[in-house]
């Protein structure tokens, strides 16, 4: 509570005609295909109980105050205090596909990155939770475009009717992934400590047609997130065309091999 009221007023505080400062990814879009992910505000309700693809998570508030080094950092915060819990169903999307996430809307002032990771499910992702070991494999992110009119990533999301579009690998191959994507707000990182915001969601797929490439080892979240990242602990005014900023979480892979 205290952090969304922060948040608000900081929001409010930066922009006066702001007043919802959070989000969450309520639609996806796989190829042509558009699936509704989970709603924490209409689906806990609902009888019977909906089945979604998106591991359920308790509000459209940010992942902070350092939660993002515990499992709730892997998908968000869950409900009935369990977090990063599997859920049954999947949405089937072919290799190479274009994905759009479909945001509430996002016009809140949250510079920062949006990075999207894949992660490979051994068997099923309903029993899979992927808190542990380097499974994830970010595979798209955009950060600080000094190039651009609007920098950072996250403030292009208002610009693009706060939708985001990465593409999934060709060569990967077929089987189930959780589909991971995130926004991190940085505009309160300059505190000690950190006090950045992961809004995470993961969303379980399978996709179908792919190659012959595994996703090679990437990253554990919970785990290779910490306080003193230098993606995660700045401060955001500091970053300029010369003083580029690192998104946290390593180097993005795709069809051509690891790109930094
Ligand atoms: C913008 O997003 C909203 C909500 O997802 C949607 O209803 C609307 O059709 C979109 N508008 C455009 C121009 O794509
Ligand atoms: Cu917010």
């Amino acid at each position: 509570m205290w952090t969304l009221i922060v948040c608000v007023l900081f929001a409010l505080s930066s922009l006066l005609t702001t007043i919802t400062a959070h989000g969450f990814v309520q639609q996806i879009r796989f190829g042509d295909t558009l699936v509704e992910g989970w709603n924490p505000y209409k689906d806990p309700q609902k009888k019977p109980a909906v089945n979604k693809i998106t591991r359920k998570f308790k509000d459209n508030g940010p992942v902070t105050d350092g939660k993002f080094m515990t499992d709730a950092g892997t998908c968000g915060i869950g409900i009935e205090g369990a977090n990063n819990i599997p859920v049954t169903a999947s949405a089937s999307v072919p290799a190479g596909s274009v994905v759009t996430f479909i945001w509430t809307e996002w016009k809140s002032d949250h510079p920062g990155p949006v990075m999207t990771y894949l992660a490979k499910c051994p068997g099923k992702c309903s029993d899979f939770k992927g808190s542990t070991g380097n499974v994830w494999v970010k595979i798209d992110q955009a950060g600080y475009d000094a190039s651009k009119s609007t920098p950072w990533a996250s403030k292009r999301l208002p610009l693009q009717n706060s939708t985001w579009t990465v593409k999934l690998p060709s060569s990967i191959v077929s089987g189930e992934y959780i589909l991971r994507h995130e926004i991190l707000g940085l505009q309160r990182t300059n505190k000690e400590p950190t006090q950045a915001q992961f809004y995470p969601s993961c969303h379980q797929i399978i996709i179908t047609g792919g190659g012959t490439k595994s996703l090679p080892a990437g990253i554990a979240i919970p785990g290779a997130f910490k306080l003193d990242d230098r993606g995660i602990a700045l401060n955001y005014r500091d970053i300029s065309a010369s003083k580029p900023y690192t998104p946290p979480g390593g180097p993005v892979w795709s069809d051509n091999g690891w790109r930094t």
